[in-house]
């Protein structure tokens, strides 16, 4: 996977004793989506047999501008770009063998090599129905893939699409808590999607549910300046345990998540190609480093966002304008705080 953009110009700025210090850290990826973490390469793979007409109803001409966009480094003008570039790759992974090849490369891709991404990964992914997967066949054939892993080395995560309606949202939280039942490797449940899209009303009694079942609760929250204080105060209100992003919280939420201990998960690239964050002299993860708050540095999407776990921890070393100008002891406690606040506990 080829790392471009702040993510490279961080890596570029480290000396190789710097480097090799990172690459040698014990860290745990908590934030990492599947469908936005996939090598190009298999998804050009998978783009080749892909055939227009087929039930997922993308023709090959959205499937090939979207590959084409993806080669290039999406030029993203606002978060909303983003979102747009998932029916291509959704469209190439909608059946078992597809999904399944997908999850493999991913979870290779931060797990195995000389010089593994992480100790520990949490894979999140939204369950989806297509002509041949339902949605909790699309999640079995993800654990499939993770369980060939240690235990301590994957847990999986069911996302919960803000966009889902209320019918959905049980379905999905019926297969996540059927898993965990099992003894599957499910260790949470997320909010995630279009930042604007949803009533959080709704969501509160599927996270309720989820929490009685023993499953970890992490939810994108606050991620753009057009979420209200009002929708941010009635998600922590569902006693989250983890927040993604986070970027735009008033003194209150700030407050209440501080007290609470609530780990934050940063995700540097996607910020600031998603320009929710203008630079990093900006970042909100200043805030959390000055109090010594639960931090767990992540990726978020590997592939659009052109970025890997390591180099978000050199955007924390590098010196400034290319990183943080972090030491290396507040960088391995930054790794240290990541370990402390997987859900690994519950598989
Ligand atoms: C909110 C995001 C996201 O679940 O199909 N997703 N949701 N904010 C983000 N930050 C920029 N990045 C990814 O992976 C892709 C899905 O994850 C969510 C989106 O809903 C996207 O469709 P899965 O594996």
């Amino acid at each position: 996977m080829s790392v471009a953009g702040p993510a490279k110009a961080a890596l570029d700025n480290l000396n190789p004793e710097q480097l090799s210090f990172i690459q040698s850290l014990p860290k745990a990826e908590l934030h990492a989506h599947l469908n936005g973490s996939i090598p190009i390469s298999i998804l050009q793979e998978l783009a080749r047999e892909y055939q227009s007409g087929s039930s997922t109803g993308v023709s090959n001409e959205v499937v090939n501008a979207g590959i084409e966009k993806l080669l290039l480094g999406p030029s993203l003008d606002e978060i909303s770009d983003f979102f747009a570039l998932f029916p291509a790759i959704y469209a190439l992974t909608s059946t078992p063998i597809s999904l399944a090849g997908a999850a493999r490369a991913v979870l290779s891709t931060f797990l195995d090599g000389e010089h593994p991404q992480c100790t520990y990964l949490e894979l999140r992914s939204t369950p989806r129905k297509t002509d041949s997967m339902s949605r909790e066949d699309y999640m079995r054939t993800i654990l499939d893939e993770a369980e060939r892993y240690p235990k301590d080395q994957v847990g999986v995560i069911v996302s919960l699409d803000r966009r889902m309606r209320n019918d959905v949202l049980q379905e999905c939280l019926d297969v996540a808590r059927k898993l965990k039942e099992e003894g599957r490797r499910v260790v949470g449940v997320d909010l995630c999607g279009d930042p604007m899209a949803g009533n959080m009303e709704d969501f509160a009694k599927y996270f309720a549910e989820a929490k009685a079942a023993g499953l970890g609760i992490t939810l994108h929250i606050a991620e753009t300046v057009h979420n209200t204080p009002e929708e941010t105060m009635k998600l922590l209100s569902f006693g989250p345990d983890r927040l993604g992003h986070a970027t735009f919280l008033n003194d209150e939420a700030k407050e209440f998540v501080v007290k609470n201990k609530i780990c934050i998960e940063i995700c540097l690239s996607s910020n600031l190609l998603c320009k929710t964050v203008t630079t990093l002299e900006f970042h909100h993860v200043r805030h959390y480093l000055k109090y010594n708050h639960p931090i767990a540095i992540c990726t978020d999407d590997i592939l659009p966002f052109r970025t890997s776990l390591d180099a978000e921890y050199a955007l924390l070393l590098a010196p400034a304008p290319f990183g943080l100008g972090l030491s290396e002891g507040e960088v391995r406690e930054a790794a240290e705080m990541s370990l402390r606040s997987s859900f690994r506990s519950r598989i």
